[in-house]
């Protein structure tokens, strides 16, 4: 038997989430799977923020009305861990847009948006070891 060694992925919880008072639900989405928290924070994501972790979507059509959106209000950051974390987080989020993300999901049964789409989940090992050192350097 071969052990896959624990992984851990950046999550951020995004302002639309704060506002309708969903952080509670979505955390319980993570905890009942299994993963444990590593770290969390209430965060004011600035627009330097949002530029560096968003740096791969600032050329994009997208990112101006992303980057007031994820600015607009507090979010949750934090850090969770277990076995093959980043595939089982974005698993549990849904397809990006909320609209066509599948029930069963965050997204698919708590979004109605491409954009306010409640959850961000790290989408690699280096996006996660990147996001990590940036959102909480003493971790990385
Ligand atoms: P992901 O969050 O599912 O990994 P990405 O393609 O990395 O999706 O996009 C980052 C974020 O940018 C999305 O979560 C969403 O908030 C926003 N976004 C992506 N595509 C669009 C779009 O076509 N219209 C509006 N917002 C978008």
């Amino acid at each position: 038997m071969t052990d896959t060694p624990t992984q851990r992925s950046f999550v951020l919880i995004k302002p639309d989430a704060v506002r309708r008072g969903l952080v509670g639900a979505v955390l319980a989405r993570f905890e009942a799977k299994g993963l444990r928290l590593v770290t969390l924070q209430l965060r004011q994501v600035t627009g330097e923020e949002s530029d560096q972790h968003y740096a791969e979507h600032v050329d994009r059509p997208f990112y101006p009305p992303l980057r007031t959106f994820i600015t607009s209000g507090p979010s949750v950051a934090l850090v969770v861990e277990g076995d093959e974390a980043i595939e089982v987080v974005r698993a549990l989020n849904g397809a990006t847009d909320g609209r066509k993300a599948a029930p069963g999901t965050i997204r698919g049964d708590l979004s109605l948006s491409n954009r306010e789409n409640l959850v961000h989940g790290s989408d690699s090992p280096e996006s996660a070891a990147r996001e990590i050192a940036f959102w909480f350097p003493e971790l990385g």
